[in-house]
């Protein structure tokens, strides 16, 4: 850890050493790493006796409704009472909090933990560490940090932040330090076969027919592979828009395909670009360039354009990223 993210931690735990109400935040769709993060940091505030509200701007997906804690958070605009803070895990830049910005007006500074490196650094204090392979490792690092001593539900959060951010420990940012803590965590009694069946095989009928539906869009270009999800196919499916998440690893899994993109027009008027690449090309540079962010390997943004229009701006950045 660089110096200057080790005092930013210290600060972090100082700041939330004095505070004791604290609004965390969830980002938009929120992902298994926002969600393991945020819980288990709830929970080892409240183990210091501070009092806690998570409060979520999109609905927690179904497969992740079991990380402890799920049950108690609430919908964007529905907290109450004020927070001396609010604490950010795994939010890249402000906007990603969506309409929990009207529960932020009663809340203190903004604490930012997170492990993007296109984090904007919006808060009062930012700990960002970009080598952690999920925000959940930074998350590890703050509650020991706090002297809170883990326990078996702060655990499985964790656990699950670091398995789904790192595709089941199957990315470049995968790092012996990352499997250390894994370790421990099951040492704290995770059980990683029922993480696993939790999230992956509990999947509805509509999403396999979606997936089925998505993957008859397949493209290839050399290198460079891409998917469509249109309106008509999560009408026909009957799959939620969240069903989609994941879906990118399909045309990502293909030999010899180094940039994967999943196009997802959920007929809002804006279509949903997911990147991911596998050793070489920078995504998050593409995804940053587009207005939108994420990681060297995984990143992201929305296009306010059809599904032609996306194509074409975005297949256009990635070949020159490629070259
Ligand atoms: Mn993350």
């Amino acid at each position: 850890m660089s110096s200057a993210a080790s005092r930013d931690r210290r600060r972090i735990v100082e700041r939330l050493g004095a505070a004791s109400r604290v609004l965390l935040v969830l980002h938009v769709r929120p992902d298994g790493d926002s969600i393991g993060s945020t819980l288990a940091m709830a929970a080892a505030l409240r183990a210091l006796g501070k009092a806690t509200e998570v409060v979520a701007p999109d609905p927690i997906p179904p497969n992740l409704a079991f990380v402890p804690g799920a049950g108690a958070v609430v919908d964007a605009g529905a907290t109450r009472g004020s927070f001396d803070t609010a604490l950010f895990l795994d939010c890249a830049s402000l906007d990603r909090i969506g309409g929990a910005t009207a529960d932020l007006e009663r809340a203190g500074p903004i604490l930012n933990v997170d492990h993007h490196s296109s984090n904007q650094r919006y808060g009062e204090i930012n700990y960002v560490e970009p080598q952690a392979a999920a925000c959940g490792e930074v998350t590890y690092d703050l509650i020991r940090a706090l002297g809170v001593a883990l326990d078996v539900e702060m655990a499985v959060g964790l656990y699950v932040a670091i398995v789904t951010d790192t595709g089941s420990f199957r990315y470049q940012s995968v790092t012996a330090r990352t499997h250390r803590i894994a370790a421990q965590l099951l040492g704290l009694g995770v059980r990683p076969a029922e993480v696993a069946e939790r999230i992956w095989d509990n999947r509805s009928l509509a999403s396999l027919r979606l997936e089925a539906a998505a993957l008859r869009t397949l493209e290839r270009e050399g290198e460079l592979a891409w998917m469509d999800v249109t309106p008509q196919m999560l009408a026909e499916s009957g799959a939620a828009a969240y069903e989609t998440e994941g879906l990118v690893n399909l045309p990502r899994s293909l030999e010899g395909v180094e940039v994967a993109v999943l196009f997802s027009d959920e007929g809002r008027g804006e279509v949903r670009v997911s990147l991911r690449s596998t050793a070489r090309v920078d995504v998050s540079t593409v995804a940053v360039s587009l207005g939108g962010g994420g990681h060297a390997r995984a990143a992201g943004c929305t296009l306010g354009m059809s599904l032609a229009a996306a194509h074409a701006a975005v297949l256009t950045a990635v070949r020159a990223a490629m070259r």
